[in-house]
């Protein structure tokens, strides 16, 4: 006797070969449109999904768990940071939450870096000159002076694997390593990055040149880089986020980049995104990137593997390997 598949509920096109190995695996439904999902439609959605694939673009919040049909068992969230699930409203209904941690690290880390280097380099305001004739009129010597990174400090918010795949790339480009972490990390990783960690967050930011903030956003990170300690940064210092928008305060980082008490940001995300600070987007020293930094092929069909793997392994009666507990969150 062949089992009967699993319904799986899929809110976005994926890559043509994980909805194929879906298909062949799953009685899956896929979005073709890629619209993302209205509040109604997921609502609907979980009424008859036995697993809902979600990303980052779905609010699959209380009320979406509490209307939720006792069939739903899974949500297998394609992406790593969980904070569009909430994770313990589904646990509380007996349904498991996973993520897929790990295949996503080197893209975001590479990510991190051409932030780094275009802010500090100023390499969109420079693009952007050429072939205006009015604007770049050829070569000088004081025209378009970025900052040097060799030889800075930068500060790591969040040394889990993104931080320091970061650190470890920012090494090799010779800036010093600094984190700040709930936990300092193994003393072998501490050696190999020749790391320095500072258990106050406050007295890292005030001494580091580049900040990149590495960390998930738990209701405990949020608006981790307040108003008050953005104030306490080098009037010179660079800010990255390629993490959640939602960690750092949007309007006191505008405000003090407008002022001229920040040396320039690089953002992938945004605290209401895909809304994003006019003031933000007017200011040159601000280099925006529309949440890019896992999108590479490779990427995106091993996150989809993933979520392949933690649907099997689950309808398959096992634990799946990335299951998401709400005392992880
Ligand atoms: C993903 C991300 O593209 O995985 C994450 O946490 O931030 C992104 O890189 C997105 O979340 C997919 O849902």
């Amino acid at each position: 006797m062949t089992k009967r598949k699993p319904v799986v509920i899929i809110s976005r096109k994926l890559p043509d070969v994980v909805e194929t190995r879906m298909r062949e695996l799953f009685d899956t439904r896929l979005n073709e449109s890629d619209e993302p999902m209205s509040q109604s439609a997921l609502i609907e959605a979980t009424k008859t999904a036995e697993v809902l694939v979600p990303t980052v673009t779905d609010k699959i919040d209380k009320a979406v768990i509490m209307q939720a049909g006792d069939q739903l068992k899974l949500i297998a969230n394609f992406g790593t940071g969980v904070d569009n699930i909430d994770v313990e409203a589904a646990s509380n209904r007996g349904i498991t939450v996973t993520n897929t941690p790990g295949v996503l690290t080197e893209d975001t880390a590479d990510m991190t870096m051409a932030l780094i280097l275009a802010v500090a380099r100023r390499v969109i305001e420079g693009a952007n000159t050429i072939g205006d004739e009015n604007v770049w009129k050829g070569w000088s010597p004081t025209w378009m002076l970025g900052h040097r990174i060799y030889g800075k400090r930068l500060g790591i918010v969040g040394m889990g694997r993104i931080g320091q795949a970061v650190a470890r790339r920012a090494k090799a480009f010779g800036l010093q390593i600094h984190y700040h972490n709930r936990k300092r990390v193994h003393s072998t990783i501490e050696e190999e990055l020749e790391a320095t960690y500072w258990d106050s967050l406050p007295q890292m930011l005030a001494r580091v040149d580049v900040v990149s903030v590495n960390c998930p956003h738990t209701p405990g990170t949020y608006h981790l880089l307040s108003a008050g300690l953005l104030k306490l940064m080098k009037p010179t210092a660079i800010i990255v986020n390629t993490a959640r928008g939602e960690i750092i305060d949007e309007n006191a980082l505008t405000r003090m980049l407008e002022a001229g008490e920040l040396g320039g940001v690089g953002l992938d995300v945004f605290e209401h995104e895909p809304a994003v600070n006019k003031k933000l987007l007017k200011n040159p020293r601000a280099v925006l990137l529309p949440h890019m930094g896992s999108a590479t092929i490779e990427g995106r069909i091993d996150m989809g593997e993933k979520v392949i793997i933690n649907i099997k392994t689950f309808t398959d009666g096992h634990t799946p390997p990335d299951r998401v507990l709400p005392s992880m969150v």
